[in-house]
């Protein structure tokens, strides 16, 4: 059986992620592919409770490495439980997040060393990495008044404008970095506007 492919979705506050993913669906489903639609953190159950422990406000400060490690933790479970066993069936799986956001926010955010994340990553899923990454790049102050329309601010939402510049141009510079996987989506359009080079860029890749 071939394997299947890896799609990833990445981006800052509001900028689409969630809209996207829906799209992604049904135009994957549209073409008859056998579609695993995850998220990160999370994605079990495990997972899901470590998400809960990571959004949440608390009383005490989360160290930036107790952060960046629960990130991992969650990742581990999540790549052996679902992501590699889909893969291994022949699934394409469909991840709203995954290491690209530990290295922008743990990373470029709270400025925790890159050489520790890329040690993390290959330890705790080896090769298994997204064959594409569409990154919804958004101006910061958009984002987050979009995101506050939505819901109350979570614990990682609640810092600072300049984190998450720290985290946009993170992002930017791993796109930078990666032409090949990643594509850098205009998520200031309109939805159909981001759309469309959504399906531009699964064009891309199911004609590869
Ligand atoms: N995190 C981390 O630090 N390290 C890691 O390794 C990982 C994650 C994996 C959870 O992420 C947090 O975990 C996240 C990073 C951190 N922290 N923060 N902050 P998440 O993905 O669950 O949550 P999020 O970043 O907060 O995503 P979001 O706020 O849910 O936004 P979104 O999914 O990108 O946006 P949306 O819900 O699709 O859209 C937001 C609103 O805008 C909604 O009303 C839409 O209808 C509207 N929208 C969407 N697209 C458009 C366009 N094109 N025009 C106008 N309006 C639009």
């Amino acid at each position: 059986m071939n394997n299947g492919r890896f799609i990833s979705i990445e981006g800052g506050e509001g900028a689409g992620k969630s809209t996207s993913v829906a799209f992604i669906q049904d135009f994957l489903q549209s073409r008859g592919i056998e579609l695993v639609s995850t998220r990160e953190p999370g994605g079990t159950q495990l997972a899901e409770q470590l998400r809960q422990l990571l959004l949440n406000h608390h009383d005490e400060k989360i160290d930036p490495y107790t952060e960046l490690l629960m990130m991992f933790a969650a990742r581990r479970q999540h790549v052996t439980q679902v992501i590699q066993p889909a893969l291994a069936a022949g699934k394409w799986v469909l991840c709203d997040r995954f290491t690209d956001a530990s290295y922008a926010y743990q990373g470029y955010g709270r400025e925790l060393p890159l050489e520790f994340i890329d040690n993390l990553a290959k330890w705790v899923h080896g090769d298994t990495n997204p064959d594409m990454t569409c990154l919804l790049d958004l101006d910061i102050e958009v984002g987050m008044g979009r995101a506050r329309q939505r819901s109350e601010l979570d614990r990682i939402e609640s810092e600072a404008m300049s984190f998450f510049e720290a985290v946009r141009q993170g992002y930017l510079s791993r796109a930078k970095a990666e032409p090949q996987r990643f594509r850098v989506i205009d998520a200031s359009q309109d939805i159909p506007g981001v759309e469309q080079q959504l399906q531009q860029a699964l064009e891309g890749l199911l004609a590869e």
